[in-house]
């Protein structure tokens, strides 16, 4: 089945594009506001439709039709239900309550995911609780989209950017043993912008020397763009970074600063620690966002059960995965993010 996107700074606008291209053969599935970024006011909808006139098989979508329809009516009911403070959890028509209720999702979150996920779902899984359970978590599992941020062909830098103390340095240590020795054997260089913390540059350049890796701080941009010279045999350097608070704005345009006026293709990945309330996450990822993250990486969830909070982000944000940090040790404690991680963890 293919799935066509529309845009427009309204959902009619949006969906006006879609009947001028496929009049009333466009099933509307999904309509969506896409979360301007820092700075830019303008607001975008995203409407999804289902041109079913234009697919071989057309009984299988009328059919998927009804079927939608009436199961979006059992998820009003239960939307309703959810909103209500007093909720009777044995009213509910599925334990499906009880299960959502346990995994964290914020619950704007989880409507959002029901209403995608339930075109899915077989009739005969719709009477069994259990099996309710199963294909939920395994929706879970792929809605997170993981990126293998080492696996390149041209050289490539890598910059970590996140709030202060969320594991950014110890994150790069362990990346570069990974890239270095475990599971690659790239030559690998290191920066550092940190200028700020007290011993923030001994700490990396401790883990550099166990690994015989090239470390080098830079102050300002021309020294950037001479270590970038020097560091010019390396496959892969990894860019570690000043921590900033998200109300920080300073700091985070300095980032910026370093970014514009350099030549290099540098790909960003946000840092977040898991144990970060939603919305301090999505407030850091909104305020990081000027600085065009590629992926995120989520550390310390040895310290938490709050996985609700991250899939709430990476649902919201659409943004892909690269690694879950577990522990402090270098460089044991890291794994690469893949959605079955985390459902095992929630359950
Ligand atoms: N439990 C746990 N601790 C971690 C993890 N990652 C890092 N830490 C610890 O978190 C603390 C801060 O780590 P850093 O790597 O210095 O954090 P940072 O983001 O570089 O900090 P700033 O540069 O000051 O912003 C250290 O004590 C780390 O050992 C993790 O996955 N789990
Ligand atoms: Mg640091």
């Amino acid at each position: 089945m293919e799935i066509i996107s529309f845009y427009g700074q309204t959902p009619q606008i949006a969906l006006d594009k879609a009947k001028e291209k496929f009049g009333d053969d466009a099933l509307v599935i999904k309509t969506k506001l896409i979360p301007h970024s820092f700075g830019d006011k303008k607001q975008t909808y995203q409407v999804d439709i289902i041109n079913y006139k234009s697919s071989s098989k057309n009984n299988e979508l009328l059919n998927l039709k009804s079927e939608v329809s009436e199961l979006l009516k059992k998820v009003d009911s239960l939307k309703t239900q959810l909103n209500k403070k007093s909720i009777s959890k044995k009213s509910s028509n599925y334990n499906l309550l009880n299960i959502l209720e346990k995994t964290g999702i914020e619950k704007e979150i989880l409507s959002e995911i029901l209403d995608e996920s339930l075109r899915y779902i077989p009739q005969e899984i719709q009477r069994s609780p259990q099996k309710i359970e199963i294909f939920f978590y395994k929706l879970l599992g792929k809605l997170l989209k993981s990126k293998n941020e080492l696996d390149f062909k041209v050289k490539k830098s890598l910059m970590l950017v996140g709030p202060t103390g969320v594991g950014k340095t110890t994150t790069i240590a362990k990346i570069s043993a990974i890239a270095s020795i475990i599971d690659y054997n790239y030559k690998v260089g290191i920066i550092s912008l940190d200028n700020y913390r007290v011993g923030a540059i001994e700490q990396l350049s401790k883990y550099c020397k166990i690994m015989n890796l090239p470390m080098k701080s830079a102050d300002d941009i021309e020294s950037f763009d001479e270590i970038f010279r020097q560091m010019s045999d390396r496959d892969l350097i990894l860019i570690d970074t000043a921590g900033s608070s998200p109300r920080d704005n300073q700091k985070i345009a300095q980032i910026q600063t370093f970014l514009q006026n350099n030549n290099q293709n540098i790909t960003i990945n946000l840092v977040l620690s898991a144990n970060t309330k939603y919305a301090d996450m999505l407030l850091a990822y909104e305020k990081f966002s000027t600085l065009d993250i590629e992926s995120l990486i989520f550390t310390k969830l040895d310290e938490t059960l709050n996985y609700g909070a991250i899939y709430s982000l990476i649902f919201k944000t659409e943004k892909p995965v690269s690694y879950f940090c577990i522990g402090q040790n270098v460089p044991d404690d890291i794994v690469k993010a893949d959605g079955g991680f985390l459902i095992k963890k929630m359950r």
